[in-house]
């Protein structure tokens, strides 16, 4: 069975855009893979944290996930931090990157944009990525199409190692949905809905309050032509609002720009805004019964077993062809 991986960083509260780019990918593909999804909390402090938040985040994180439809029998669930060789491995692989490939990564371009005091930690991110992904042989990785560099690098790297000690890593691909591969801020359409950005705006948390999402999508930058169309070059705010609504409606595009083409943005927004709030009601009922068992814990417990015992022998392979150790 070949097998995914994908991990949500907790660097913030997950968003519409997490849910899309990554979860829900992962939820219709885990009857037909062997599924691994993991908290990226190493990740998460390539910039500064506040621990208390972290710590919570960790487990509103897995919370999430099992809300969201990930299910525990079908998929392992574990916390990247709990298993050393991630960052074992990723310092053998950054012995195997050259500068040129890791200055090429645009995402460290735009996250280091306006930020002082940049750590060498968010610059070598997609290394620790590429480790997260090599340790555990995925064949495909759901990521928005930001991520999809990463997932190349990941590919580069594991070539060039391959090459010169023998097979030893599976060579991974991206899977970018169709639709929704970035779903844009309400507030800045043209840029990405992250969820550490500061303005919480044009951000549509999985937990906020109905009352929250709604005033956030009926207030999301449009244009003035009140003409409903997808293009994104023309139309941004339309455009990542008909993009919501068919990625939550399961509605091919086409169908979604014909069900709109004679309302108003007003009729438009109160439409995507009683989806989104549907959809995530649906999921914070959930997220509370999960919260308040010992769920979290438990699968976690288990995951850590499993991916420690796999990424062991990995990683004994790795050190062996590189001649380090004394045995
Ligand atoms: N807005 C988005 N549209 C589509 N896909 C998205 N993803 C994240 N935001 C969007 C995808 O979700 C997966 C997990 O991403 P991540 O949380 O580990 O990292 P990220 O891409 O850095 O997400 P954020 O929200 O932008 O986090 P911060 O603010 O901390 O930098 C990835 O596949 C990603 O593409």
């Amino acid at each position: 069975m070949k097998r995914l991986l994908t991990g949500l960083q907790p660097s913030g509260d997950l968003t519409l855009g997490s849910l899309i780019g990554g979860i829900k990918q992962s939820v219709a593909y885990q009857n037909e893979y062997d599924s691994f999804i993991f908290v990226p909390d190493l990740h998460a402090i390539t910039v500064p944290q506040d621990p208390t938040l972290l710590k919570m985040r960790i487990k509103k994180n897995v919370a999430l996930y099992l809300a969201c439809g990930i299910d525990p029998e079908k998929n392992t669930i574990y916390l990247q931090s709990e298993n050393l060789y991630h960052t074992n491995l990723s310092w053998i692989l950054e012995c195997h990157t050259y500068m040129g490939e890791a200055n090429r990564m645009t995402q460290f371009k735009d996250k280091s944009k306006n930020r002082e005091n940049v750590s060498v930690g968010l610059f070598t991110y997609p290394i620790l990525m590429a480790a997260d992904i090599l340790l555990y042989d995925a064949d495909f990785v759901p990521v928005g199409i930001d991520q999809k560099q990463h997932v190349e690098l990941a590919r580069d790297i594991a070539l060039r190692f391959n090459n010169k000690y023998g097979d030893t890593f599976t060579m991974p691909e991206p899977l970018i949905p169709k639709v929704g591969a970035k779903i844009m801020d309400l507030q800045h359409p043209t840029k990405k809905m992250s969820k550490s950005d500061e303005d919480v705006k044009g951000i549509l948390f999985l937990l906020d309050e109905e009352e929250v999402l709604r005033k956030k999508i009926m207030a999301a930058v449009t244009d003035s032509d009140n003409k409903v169309y997808y293009d994104v070059e023309a139309k941004p705010g339309i455009s990542n609002l008909l993009t919501i609504y068919s990625c939550l409606s399961n509605m091919e595009m086409k169908e979604v720009e014909e069900k709109f083409k004679d309302s108003n943005y007003g009729n438009l927004k109160k439409e995507v805004a009683d989806l989104v709030v549907e959809t995530f009601t649906n999921i914070q009922k959930k997220y509370q019964e999960y919260m308040s068992s010992g769920i979290v814990d438990e699968v976690l417990n288990q995951g850590k077993m499993k991916v420690q015992e796999i990424a062991k022998q990995r990683f004994e392979e790795v050190t062996k062809k590189l001649g380090l150790g004394r045995y």
